[in-house]
């Protein structure tokens, strides 16, 4: 087992928690001093720096939400000025107006520490060769994967996102051994690669997948790993946050959320309570070392879950389990909470059906109606009662699992539009 910072990594949790006490203080003196947001905010809630005394004082914090930092756009949250900021990204702006973030040297510092470990532990290193085929740009993916994977000194291919011949070409002549894009676009290169008679399973360096930056299934796991031969890891993080942060180990059993840097809480919607270990709730989060934004009980908008116990691989740090999806994700349809993510995992179990696919969804008179585009894969067969079968049983599954009956419409190979970055799953038509 090889550990990039093995003292940081298996640090025993009672010091790991000191540790996190003794920075969550030194950070709440810091946002006061240096932040006018952060000074109006404890003021108004009647908060002094010297109330937090320990990591057990953190209820006692206010919480800071994505609305903040659009209302303080572009840089009113920052606590450093321009002269000490290295780089800004922004985010995609999936769920409305962008956000702008900011980084000092120490900040990209840290962030690409997050990520050596992550690499490190699924046994990328120096002889490694990463193809990031994550966007470059102000997206925090391509930049953030990239220096993480110089920082483990591995050879970095900085292809982006986009140009799938190029991709698969390229991943072939320089012997590329681990690739980091959307599990939705490598399960299009995947598909492209089999097309053109080159099915990544033939190549015989790449050995290793970091995907992330959307929901993704256990199944779709499954699927790229069985299409493909490489072990496929999840990998989660946010613009505000950094970027992309905690990764899978070996285990593949939760993403590492390395705890001398992160304090992850995991409340119920509700109460606000902290929920048990495993069970779901919103995922809250405080930035122990970022200087240039830090974020003191960040509501994420994702939910989560996260495990506490010591992993098998010998990380003390917490795992952030698979996630079902961002709460603003969420659909509400004939009251039925419903999330893309239930559908692909009903999906990908089918091995006629591509990963690809669109929730539709439309008001006809007082009800909601949902149809599920499917699309087909060669396997599929053209004879008409093979076709309603498969009807019949991708509307079963889907009803057991959404407990809700929907339309399912098949479509031929390729129809359904590919995303080189994160997938559109959900086409909403309706009117509130
Ligand atoms: P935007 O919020 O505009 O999409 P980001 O690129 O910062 O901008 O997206 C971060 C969000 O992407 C997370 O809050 C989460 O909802 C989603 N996400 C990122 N990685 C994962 C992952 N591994 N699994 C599930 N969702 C993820
Ligand atoms: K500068
Ligand atoms: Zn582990």
């Amino acid at each position: 087992m090889t550990y990039w910072n093995q003292e940081i990594e298996t640090m025993d949790p009672v010091r790991l928690r000191g540790l996190q006490s003794e920075r969550l203080v030194k950070l709440v003196h810091y946002v006061y001093e240096k932040s006018p947001f952060y000074k109006k905010l404890f003021d108004e809630k009647g908060i002094k720096p010297e109330d937090i005394k320990s990591i057990g004082d953190i209820q006692k914090l206010p919480f800071t939400y994505k609305k903040d930092l659009r209302d303080t756009y572009p840089t009113g949250m920052f606590c450093v000025k321009n002269t000490d900021l290295v780089r800004i990204h922004a985010s995609s702006g999936t769920t409305g107006k962008p956000i702008v973030v900011g980084y000092t040297q120490n900040d990209i510092t840290n962030w690409a520490e997050s990520l050596a470990r992550g690499f490190t532990s699924v046994g990328l290193g120096k002889d490694d060769i990463l193809q990031i085929s994550y966007g470059y740009g102000l997206f925090t993916g391509g930049l953030g994967a990239h220096y993480g994977s110089e920082r483990i000194g591995a050879t970095t291919i900085p292809i982006s996102s986009g140009n799938t011949e190029r991709q698969l070409s390229l991943m072939e002549d320089l012997n590329v051994t681990a690739v980091l894009c959307t599990p939705s676009y490598f399960s299009y290169l995947i598909e492209v690669a089999e097309k053109e008679g080159r099915s990544l399973k033939n190549n015989k360096s790449l050995r290793v997948g970091i995907f992330g930056a959307e929901p993704w299934s256990e199944s779709l796991r499954h699927r790229i790993e069985e299409r493909s031969g490489i072990k496929a890891y999840d990998v989660f993080g946010t613009s505000e946050l950094s970027g992309p942060l905690f990764t899978e180990c070996p285990e593949q059993n939760g993403m590492h959320v390395w705890a001398d840097m992160f304090i992850v809480e995991i409340l119920n919607p509700e109460t606000l309570e902290p929920v048990k270990d495993g069970e779901t709730g919103e995922l809250v989060v405080t930035t122990l070392l970022k200087e240039a934004l830090p974020l003191i009980r960040y509501r994420v908008g994702d939910l989560a879950s996260i495990e506490n116990t010591v992993c098998a691989c010998g990380r003390t740090h917490p795992r952030l389990m698979r996630l079902t999806g961002r709460s603003d994700d969420m659909t509400i349809v004939r009251g039925i909470n419903v999330f893309p993510g239930q559908v692909e995992s009903v999906l990908m179990k089918i091995p006629e059906v591509s990963p690809h696919f669109l929730m539709m969804i439309e008001r006809n008179g007082e009800l909601d109606d949902m149809t599920v585009q499917v699309e087909l894969n060669d396997l599929a067969s053209d004879k008409v009662e093979d076709y309603n079968r498969l009807i019949s049983r991708i509307s079963h599954d889907l009803r057991t699992v959404l407990t809700l009956s929907v339309d399912v419409e098949l479509v031929n190979p390729g129809t359904i539009p590919r995303s080189e970055g994160k997938a559109k799953r959900v086409i909403d038509k309706r009117k509130f």
